[in-house]
């Protein structure tokens, strides 16, 4: 891992990681044996994650009332039987690859917050793939590879967004960086904070969750179609603000302020960008409201040793999404 500035971080011992593996093995055998059920997992978690060890448990709860704005946990288990890294999401989903190490990040997740899903993600599934995929190098999901994935909220069009988005690296043999942005780290002039904070801003959906819309052609309309929300950049409290942004999936009126607001945003990304190389084991928790997060090009190999992280999305209050629905389900639909 290399920082400008470290992040909150614990390293678990060796006794914590076999306590972790034992727990992940007990839990994975006595609730499903032979049958892989995340969703169901889910809604037990919180009670699970009682059990992880203390000084963990102690950690993610200090990261949670403190509002640490990144938080990572290292030495977490990973299976030494560990399958190839796979060529997508979808492929995972139907080998079972790196199962063990999707109940590992649900469980510690959920020493945080609580898991949640979206039913136009990755088929709905609650634990999601990040890996290169053939065909995607170029794509702006976490499919890519060869490109910049720039630096984003996750699910910046949805209420219901994630309060945090957890990462748990299984591989990154060529130390490939996440980057990141922290909000407190901008020193965001008086007027442009002013601008942010306009709430005529758009938030589309973006291509992760492009089924059963179409979109425009073109770079000027490729928005056009989708499901937006209108809302502020910058938001909450004032000495302590929160921050919503993805260059790809916003936009505000052609020649105003805010249009303006955004492109000086994103070139103020580019002074304070830090990079977090994840290494196997490392599973970091990013504040979706407090920092954006992307990451940087590579170059995939497609040899079953690719880069591979384990993705889960976490809410502070899971009844938001419930209240927002007229069902109780933990995956958005
Ligand atoms: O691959 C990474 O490091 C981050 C990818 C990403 O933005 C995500 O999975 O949400
Ligand atoms: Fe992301």
């Amino acid at each position: 891992m290399s920082t400008r500035r470290s992040p909150n971080r614990l390293e678990l011992t060796g006794a914590e990681r076999a306590e972790v593996a034992a727990l992940v093995d007990e839990v994975g055998t006595a609730t499903h044996g032979q049958h892989w059920d995340p969703l169901a997992l889910a809604g037990s978690a919180t009670t699970h994650a009682q059990r992880l060890p203390l000084r963990l448990r102690q950690f993610l709860c200090d990261v949670r009332e403190n509002e640490a704005d990144i938080a990572m946990v290292s030495n977490l288990p990973i299976d030494p039987g560990l399958a190839p890294t796979p060529a997508g999401w979808d492929v995972a989903a139907k080998t079972g690859a790196g199962r063990r190490e999707e109940l590992t990040l649900l469980l510690v997740g959920a020493g945080l917050a609580e898991p949640f899903g979206w039913a136009n993600q990755q088929d709905g599934r609650v634990v999601h793939d990040v890996c290169p995929v053939p065909g995607q190098e170029a794509a702006l999901t976490s499919a890519s590879s060869e490109i910049e994935l720039s630096l984003h909220t996750e699910d910046v069009y949805h209420p219901c967004r994630g309060d945090y988005v957890s990462l748990f690296c299984l591989r990154n043999p060529d130390e490939v960086g996440t980057t990141v942005v922290r909000v407190a780290d901008l020193e965001v002039p008086q007027e442009l904070r002013e601008a942010l904070r306009r709430t005529e801003y758009r938030f589309y959906a973006d291509d992760s969750h492009a089924v059963g819309f179409t979109t425009g052609v073109g770079p000027d309309n490729h928005l056009d179609g989708r499901p937006y929300e209108r809302g502020s950049v910058l938001f909450g409290p004032h000495e302590r603000p929160y921050l919503r942004f993805d260059i790809d999936f916003m936009s505000a009126e052609a020649g105003s302020e805010p249009t303006d607001a955004i492109h000086r945003t994103q070139r103020m990304f580019g002074d304070v960008v830090d990079r977090v190389a994840l290494a196997p084991g490392d599973a970091i928790f990013v504040d979706n409201y407090q920092v954006v997060h992307g990451r940087e090009p590579f170059t995939p190999r497609y040899d079953g040793h690719d880069r591979w992280l384990k993705r889960l999305n976490l809410i502070r209050d899971v009844r938001r999404i419930y209240a927002s629905s007229d069902r109780r389900n933990r995956i958005i639909l």
